[in-house]
């Protein structure tokens, strides 16, 4: 990206670039950690997905399993409603598309629950994980996902700001009616639109 080198205008770019959402900066070659709970240590051999809930054939993939089905990868910029936006960021895994085909959700489920093996939980409307918008993610830039950014498999849902991709997935429920997960009982949007700016309720 052309543009003045950091340490010149410090980290804060000011430059206008069309992929930045309204009030935030690029944070240039740094990816913060946020964490609100202790960092779980998850082996590949005891971790796995399941997809439970308003859906006709609740399914659990081991790391083998998980593995075996078709990768999908996602290269764009994420946004963190902290303010921070990193650009071509590179994640590689599965579509939650190819998990929610095997679990068939009904019609009455609209709602999912992404749930982290510590507790973490975030909301979603079923068509924002749906229509290629989100992934298990467990590379990132050819690498395997560093454990503090949600190794070794997170969601990523980079459409909306970043609280909505649950670090260390573990289940995820499909819900007939939406319910707050962790930030968004505590404060923050519904939906987390960053063009929007949908950072916190009433926004
Ligand atoms: N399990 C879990 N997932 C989480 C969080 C968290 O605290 N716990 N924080 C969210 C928030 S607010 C952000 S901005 C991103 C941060 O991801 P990173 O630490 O990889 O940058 O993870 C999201 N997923
Ligand atoms: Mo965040």
């Amino acid at each position: 990206m052309p543009g003045p080198t950091r340490g010149f205008l410090g980290r804060r770019r000011t430059t206008s670039d069309p992929r930045l959402p309204p009030g935030q900066y690029d944070v240039g070659g740094d990816w913060p950690v946020l964490t609100a709970e202790p960092t779980p240590r998850i082996s590949p051999e005891t971790w796995s997905i399941t997809v439970d809930g308003e859906v006709e054939n609740p399914t659990t993939w081991t790391w083998d399993q998980a593995h075996a089905l078709p990768t999908s990868a996602y290269r764009g910029d994420i946004h963190c409603v902290t303010t921070w936006s990193k650009f071509d960021t590179h994640f590689a895994g599965i579509s939650v598309d190819t998990l929610l085909d095997v679990a068939r959700p009904t019609a009455e489920g609209r709602f999912v629950m992404a749930v982290s093996k510590t507790g973490y939980t975030t909301n979603l409307p079923i068509e924002d994980v749906t229509g290629g918008k989100a992934w298990l993610v467990w590379e990132f830039d050819g690498q395997p996902l560093p454990i503090e950014h949600g190794g070794p498999v997170r969601m990523l849902v980079p459409h909306l700001y970043f609280w909505k991709s649950a670090k260390w997935i573990h289940t995820i429920t499909v819900m007939k009616r939406d319910q707050p997960g962790f930030w968004e009982r505590n404060g923050y949007h519904d939906r987390g639109d960053p063009w929007k700016q949908q950072r916190y309720q009433g926004d």
